[in-house]
């Protein structure tokens, strides 16, 4: 079977209708998504396509949802498949021109694929007609080919957020660090094993195309004996899956304008009440007396994030970032972008419809943006809204006693603290419980009294001189390289073409005083146990992303100022970072917020050698340098790619 292959539309075997080229102008400019406008060459035209960025001009009517798709099934033991899917990216419109009765009638919209969102006509990218993209469920180990046809008219790449490719890291979807990015017109075909389970997700990682609407939902399932929390649910629906998300209007990439979930919700520009009918919310039906399990990822591209929870009902939180954790009773969980939380809900209220709350803080709140969705009860009035307004608290359990959260936010509150705060939920009277004291269902993978080989790492901004404002990893600002990392490693000399602090360093720079800008790889030794302590020197919070890897949490906290952050290395031998105790089975994620003025302490045993992204999931952090890559092992440890140069 072919690994990887990389073919032109024109000739795939694709039932693919390219027409004639327009001359009728569309708002599809190029914008400058990249700081690094090198990797947007267009070459769709030396191919001999001619790419519409109008939309309607192309005909993709044969590409949808997979609802019906042989993989999704009952999970059995022993039992993998072979599952092929096929996802479009392309230019849409939220409120297009296919909206012709979706407007004035609801249950027309799924057949004219209209994306109705807020009712506000905005430029998107959708993938199979979709935003968000259609959700793809599989069976663990099952063998995943995906092939992405990119009709955007800019490069694009998909990246599966939360597998590990242990057997492909040239499937990692990172341009020009695991393959070359796919250009508009070319077909690229994803083809790995999805090698864990849980609620993890696919998204773009170019540019803002993710912002735009390029994501969905990918659920791995386990058999059942397989399954720690089996018993405590009923139903595991797709349709419970929820992607949040904070969206902008136009191309204005500056300004959230809104939170959607599942891509619908209330209209902020209108002056209606959240109960009027015209508003468009999502909607989620339960059955009297069943229990059912959630799963929600927030797809966030601000600083903006949400506390999540369902009116008049408690949240039995059973998953982390994908991976079981011993279930928490809460109100309500708050999620930074990129994480995700799985719950069990039970429908045991009275049978009527309830608000799923999304409140928006930081850049959020500055627009006093949330959001609901219906919790609508089999028996309750299908097309009526609950009452009151979204956020209202209601007599009844709600004010009774005070509401627990799993909430790594709470450290904003506590920026000024000069202490270090490592609070466990049975050390504390605060009801709210951190992400860092979940206990995993797994002990950690490693004996007490391991010794971990630690990485220090720190998160910062810098002004460049013509005033753009630069984010930072280790004080260096990424710059993507033009040789794709993996493909490419025996091209180059690795001192010679990465830098990192200790290269540049040994060069005389000094990059708290000068600026430094260069393909940043930090060089980790493969099957080692491997700790890093991150540091934000920004009092704003980033959630960091790890590629390839899951790694368990064992320290959060504040210091407080820069001047013990930048001395963290000191603090810590002099024992002032509290860590987890070496049994504890510390939680489980591949996203973790790093709070303003703190630090996250991760633990991992590097054993997927391989070029792996480390990045802010805040996309214009990402974009303007807070990104590097984790180089694990050494080339002869990482699997044996085709060497293909086009830059
Ligand atoms: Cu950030």
């Amino acid at each position: 079977m072919v690994v990887c292959c990389h073919l032109e539309l024109g000739q795939a075997q694709m039932q693919l209708k390219m027409e004639q080229p327009a001359s009728t102008k569309t708002d599809w400019l190029t914008f400058p998504w990249s700081r690094h406008n090198k990797t947007n060459k267009v070459t769709y035209l030396a191919a001999g396509l001619h790419l519409k960025d109008e939309y309607s001009q192309v005909d993709i009517s044969s590409f949808a949802g997979f609802e019906s798709h042989p993989c999704r099934r009952v999970c059995q033991k022993g039992q993998t498949q072979s599952c092929y899917y096929q996802l479009v990216v392309h230019n849409y419109r939220r409120l297009g021109a296919e909206c012709q009765r979706c407007q004035f009638d609801e249950r027309a919209c799924a057949g004219e694929n209209c994306i109705y969102g807020d009712g506000i006509s905005t430029p998107v990218m959708a993938v199979n007609r979709m935003v968000p993209g259609p959700a793809i469920e599989l069976c663990e180990n099952d063998t995943v080919v995906v092939d992405v046809l990119n009709y955007l008219s800019e490069p694009s790449t998909i990246h599966w957020h939360g597998v590990h490719m242990s057997r492909t890291p040239e499937m990692d979807g990172v341009a020009h660090v695991t393959q070359y990015p796919v250009q508009p017109g070319e077909v690229y075909r994803y083809e790995f094993q999805a090698d864990r389970s849980g609620s993890l997700w696919y998204h773009s990682h170019e540019g803002w195309q993710r912002g735009f609407g390029v994501a969905g939902n990918l659920i791995v399932r386990q058999p059942h004996q397989a399954n720690p929390h089996a018993r405590l649910y009923d139903y595991d629906l797709v349709e419970h899956a929820l992607m949040v998300q904070d969206i902008f209007y136009d191309n204005n990439i500056q300004q959230v304008r809104n939170i959607l979930i599942n891509g619908k919700g209330r209209n902020h520009l209108s002056q209606l009440p959240d109960q009027d009918p015209r508003h468009r919310y999502e909607r989620l039906r339960v059955t009297p007396g069943y229990r059912y399990r959630m799963r929600v990822v927030l797809n966030g591209v601000f600083n903006c994030p949400v506390e999540f929870s369902i009116e008049q009902h408690k949240l039995l939180i059973i998953s982390a970032d994908g991976n079981d954790i011993e279930p928490v009773l809460a109100d309500g969980f708050f999620l930074t972008a990129a994480e995700r939380f799985d719950f069990v809900l039970e429908a045991n209220q009275y049978a009527k419809n309830y608000w799923l709350r999304v409140r928006g803080y930081e850049q959020c709140q500055e627009q006093n943006l949330y959001q609901g969705a219906v919790l609508s009860y089999r028996g309750a009035a299908r097309s009526e809204l609950p009452l009151g307004s979204i956020l209202e608290r209601r007599q009844g359990r709600e004010l009774d006693e005070p509401p627990t959260y799993i909430n790594d936010f709470r450290f904003k509150l506590s920026i000024n603290d000069s202490i270090t705060l490592l609070r466990q939920a049975n050390q504390t009277k605060e009801t709210d419980v951190g992400t860092v004291s979940l206990r995993s269902v797994e002990p950690v993978p490693w004996p007490r009294y391991t010794k971990f080989l630690t990485h220090y790492s720190s998160l910062s901004m810098r002004q460049a001189s013509n005033g753009e404002q630069l984010f930072q990893i280790d004080e260096i600002s990424y710059n993507p390289p033009g040789i794709s990392l993996l493909q490419g490693r025996h091209l180059y000399q690795d001192d010679g073409y990465f830098c990192n602090r200790s290269s540049l360093a040994s060069q005389g720079r000094n990059c708290a005083r000068e600026l430094c800008e260069c393909v940043h790889v930090i060089r980790l030794p493969a099957y080692r146990p491997i700790e890093m302590v991150v540091a934000s020197y920004t009092d704003a919070t980033h959630p960091i992303h790890l590629h390839g890897l899951t790694f368990r949490l064992v320290g959060q906290g504040v210091l407080g100022n820069l001047n013990d952050l930048r001395n963290i290395r000191q603090l810590d031998r002099q024992g002032r970072l509290s860590r987890l105790p070496d049994d504890y089975a510390a939680v489980a994620k591949d996203t973790v917020q790093v709070p303003g003025l703190g630090y996250v302490i991760l633990r991992f045993i590097s054993d997927n050698p391989g070029f792996w992204s480390y990045h802010c999931h805040i996309e214009s952090h990402a974009v303007q340098g807070m990104t590097a890559v984790l180089k694990i092992g050494e080339n002869y440890q990482i699997k044996s790619i085709p060497a293909r140069v086009r830059c």
